[in-house]
């Protein structure tokens, strides 16, 4: 009997993935995705705000294989709070295959941070969703980003477009590469011309720190799977402007989703919509991450 049951409204990823049509390049990394527990060997946090169903590392590997990647980027989710054991165990266990964004709170030693950057860290993540999380990140924030730019590091950042206008400033005042999660939440609905979507492609323009990860159409789109065809255009647009600073990850194993499962291997097939010719796939799969993640 497990410790932990998922909650009752969990939409657990998808069993049976189709096996996707496009072919990525080689060295193609996800670079958002996460692991969950297994909650036994790693408790959930006791702050969460839900409890999923189990993902270890085992299960991202035999996807990771059979969707043609080779690399992965594991994002700290708020499910494990800014207990990093569950990405470490992952990262270590890795083959050198993976590296990690982690969460960490403002008391951490330097110590930690260095063991944490041996593990495979190499970025700290801060949550603004505001149903994610108790407390808004805003005092550690820059406080945090100073103490990581040594170690070469950088700062992912995610929250909804509406919270963008009060974030702007200290957003653009890091002093490390930002990157934002799932283009910033986009509003899909409403014009791509108008001022949401504007201020967002004015922070990347305004800002060479800024990168953005053009992922998770699954949890921006209406019109739905298995094209997600109304977020294309916005993805395409970031992708065609900033071809040097886009990352992309599948999201596993897709937290929080309400309306549907993704089919993995449909997510693999949306990124030639989003970034059609071989040299912008190039840079965003592998290109772009292998600069930020496998520098050294
Ligand atoms: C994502 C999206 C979500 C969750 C988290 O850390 C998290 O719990 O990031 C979400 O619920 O939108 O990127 O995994």
């Amino acid at each position: 009997m497990s410790t932990f049951t998922m909650d009752p409204d969990w939409l657990p990823f998808h069993p049976s993935p189709s096996k996707p049509k496009f072919s990525v390049p080689a060295g193609a990394v996800d670079a958002h995705c996460h692991v969950f527990g297994p909650g036994d060997l790693f408790p959930y946090a006791p702050e969460r705000k839900y409890t999923p169903c189990d993902a270890p590392k085992e299960k991202l590997w035999e996807l990771r294989d059979y969707l043609g990647f080779d690399r992965n980027v594991i994002v700290q989710a708020t499910c494990h709070g800014a207990d990093n054991r569950a990405l470490v165990d992952a990262l270590e266990n890795s083959n050198d295959k993976a590296r990690g964004v982690a969460t960490v709170r403002r008391e951490i030693s330097d110590a930690e941070l260095n063991d944490l950057h041996r593990a495979g860290v190499r970025g700290v993540r801060f949550n603004f969703v505001k149903r994610l999380v108790d407390v808004l990140p805003h005092d550690t924030l820059t406080e945090i980003a100073e103490r990581i730019k040594p170690l070469g590091w950088h700062i992912v950042i995610y929250f909804e477009a509406q919270e963008l206008p009060d974030l702007y400033d200290v957003f653009a005042g890091l002093p490390t590469t930002v990157v934002v999660d799932h283009m910033g939440r986009p509003d899909v609905a409403k014009d791509i011309d108008g001022p949401e979507f504007e201020l967002f492609m004015k922070l990347m323009r305004e800002n060479s720190h800024i990168w953005s990860k053009v992922s998770c159409p699954e949890r921006l789109s209406q019109s739905g799977p298995p094209s997600y065809a109304d977020v294309v255009p916005f993805a395409r647009r970031i992708v065609e402007t900033f071809p040097d600073r886009v990352l992309w990850g599948t999201d596993w194993p897709h937290p929080n989703m309400k309306s549907h499962v993704p089919d993995d291997g449909h997510l693999v097939d949306y990124i030639p919509s989003i970034a059609p010719t071989e040299e912008l796939q190039r840079k965003l799969l592998v290109d772009n991450p292998h600069r930020l993640y496998w520098a050294e």
